[in-house]
Order: C-alpha cells, then structure tokens, then sequence
C-alpha cells in the first residue's frame, strides 16, 4: 500500500502535479468559436497559470455536458463549480434577469455597461440565495434582424416562424404577430435549414457563427438590446478554495470581464463585415420599422415594469438616472 501511494506521489511530481490540484469542469452552451467561449478558455489558462496548476477549469462547449436549461442548477448542486449560460434566460425566476433584453432600454456599450453597474447588485443578491456567485458578465453585440427579403416594416415578421433565444424575444414574435420557437444557437443552421425558422434576432456574431448567409438574404441593423452571458461559481465550492486560489479566480475573471466587452466591441463590425462579404444585404431600418419595433418595445417594456419587483424595478431607476 504505502509502495503504491509513494509511486503515485512520485509520479505526481515527475509530471510536475501538485498534489492539492483541484479540477473544475466549466459547461457554456455556446461553441468554441463563440467569442464568449475564446474569453472564458483564456480565463481557464489565467487561472491555471496564475496558481501554478493547483486549480484547472475544463470547458465543456456547445451544452456538450449540460443543455443549456440545466446549467444554472448544476452549478448550484455542485455537478459543476462553475459554468456560462445567457443570463435573461433565467428571468422566469425575477425580471430582475431579464432586463438587458428588453428592447430599446440600452442599446450602446456604454448604456450596457451602466445597466450592469445597475443590474449587478440586484442579480447578486438573488443568485447568494440560491448559493451562487457572479464572476463575470459580457454582452453580445447588438442585436439584429435576419430574414429572407426585406423587412420594411413590422408587418412583415408577421406569421413567420421566428426564432427565439428566451422569454422576451418570444413575446417580441408573439407582438409582431409571427410563431415564436425556441432554438439553441448551435442549432440555428439546422433549424433554418430544415424550415422549423423562418427569421431570427441576434448579434452579428451569432450569425456569422451559423452561417446566416446559406439561409437568409438580408441582415437588418436594429441595433435593439445588448443581452449578457454570464458567468457563476458555486459559493460553497469557491469558498473551499485558498485565499490566493480565490485571489486568482477573482483577478482572472475581472481580466475576463474587461477583455470581453473590448472583444464583443470588436465582434460587432468584424462579424458584420464577414456577413456581407458572403453576400448577405446588410441593410438600415426604415423609419417606419424602428417605429414598429419600439411601439413593440414600449409594450414589452410596461408588462416588465408590471411583473417586476421593486428590486428589480430599481435596476431602472438606477439606470435611468
Ligand atoms: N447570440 C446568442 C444569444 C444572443 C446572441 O447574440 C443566441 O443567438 O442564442
């Protein structure tokens, strides 16, 4: 017995392991060409690096270890210590989630950067409760419209199978009277391919990711919300860490979350710029569209403000001055 551990331990430092190394399986829904996912296997190789190996993060991409749905409550079970997901996607469970993806409400960086400044004390209070902790957030770049011929004006959407990635975008198709569908990112060129879409909203990125231009014809720059991913780790599970291995984690994902709105800033006309050299019409809205859509808005943005709670509410009122 004590031969065998001696070998072990041997082998252990021949491959320069420390003993105490703790491992930590990372799930995101997303794949591994998704900028969000380039940020966090940086983030990974930071936090390696800067303990010396004594903890390891694994990404696990494209919901290849837990769909989507379920990533939040494997990292509040301990399944998983930490783990990425789209962070609206949870506002079933408080609007206070929910807010950077109501339309027309931050549109720029700069206003998406001061709703999160708003929105972060309120969403960390709520995820404590459930023994979670926030690392970071990066929004996607602004979101836009993909359809096959052009959209004019909301009418237009109408009785399209339209693809939805939470619960605002479904009431967004729902308002401009076409058949909302929930669909995973990576699932979006199959989807389209196999005439389950019609029409989607998200970022350039997002688009140029699945290829936007083998199944639609035009891209038509709404520029409506900014959504966040975000990141979580299990309190418990952190809490079990060293001081410098927390300090570590810490340091990595405020380097994460710095590095990541530069790269989503980056994607925004990279990306848009990739779509139309594979000869997708990227196209303004017409006044008469914008109109439309935040009529929508105004809308989606009062049955917000009468569901939410005060905490959430004063996200807003945060923001909005
Ligand atoms: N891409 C993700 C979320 C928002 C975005 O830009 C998606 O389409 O699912």
């Amino acid at each position: 017995m004590m031969m065998k551990y001696a070998a072990a331990f041997a082998a252990m430092i021949a491959l320069g392991v420390p003993a105490t190394a703790e491992k930590w399986d990372m799930p995101t829904p997303y794949g591994d060409s998704t900028f969000h996912t380039v940020n966090i296997q940086k983030f990974a190789d930071d936090v390696t690096a800067a303990t010396n190996g004594d903890l390891t993060i694994t990404l696990h991409t494209a919901g290849s270890l837990f769909p989507h749905a379920e990533i939040k409550n494997a990292v509040r079970s301990r399944q998983v210590a930490l783990g990425e997901f789209f962070l609206s996607r949870l506002s079933n469970e408080d609007l206070a989630y929910g807010i950077d993806s109501q339309p027309f409400v931050a549109t720029s960086y700069e206003d998406a950067a001061k709703l999160w400044a708003a929105q972060k004390p309120v969403i960390t209070k709520l995820l404590a409760k459930e023994g979670l902790m926030p690392l970071f957030a990066v929004p996607w770049p602004a979101q836009g419209l993909y359809t096959n011929g052009e959209i004019a004006t909301v009418a237009d959407l109408s009785g399209l199978r339209f693809r939805a990635y939470n619960a605002a975008l479904e009431e967004f198709a729902t308002l401009a009277k076409a058949a909302p569908v929930q669909i995973e990112a990576s699932d979006i060129a199959q989807a389209f391919a196999t005439g389950q879409a019609q029409a989607m909203i998200t970022s350039p990125s997002t688009g140029a990711n699945s290829k936007a231009w083998d199944f639609v014809t035009h891209y038509t720059q709404i520029d409506a919300w900014l959504p966040k991913n975000i990141v979580v780790v299990n309190v418990r599970v952190f809490d079990a860490l060293s001081p410098e291995v927390q300090a570590a984690v810490l340091k990595a994902a405020a380097d994460a979350e710095a590095r990541g709105w530069e790269m989503s800033k980056a994607e925004a006309a990279t990306k848009t710029q990739v779509m139309a050299d594979n000869g997708i019409i990227v196209a303004a809205p017409t006044a008469e569209l914008v109109t439309g859509l935040q009529t929508i808005g105004a809308t989606m943005l009062d049955n917000w403000k009468s569901n939410a709670s005060e905490d959430a509410l004063s996200i807003l009122n945060t923001f909005q001055n």
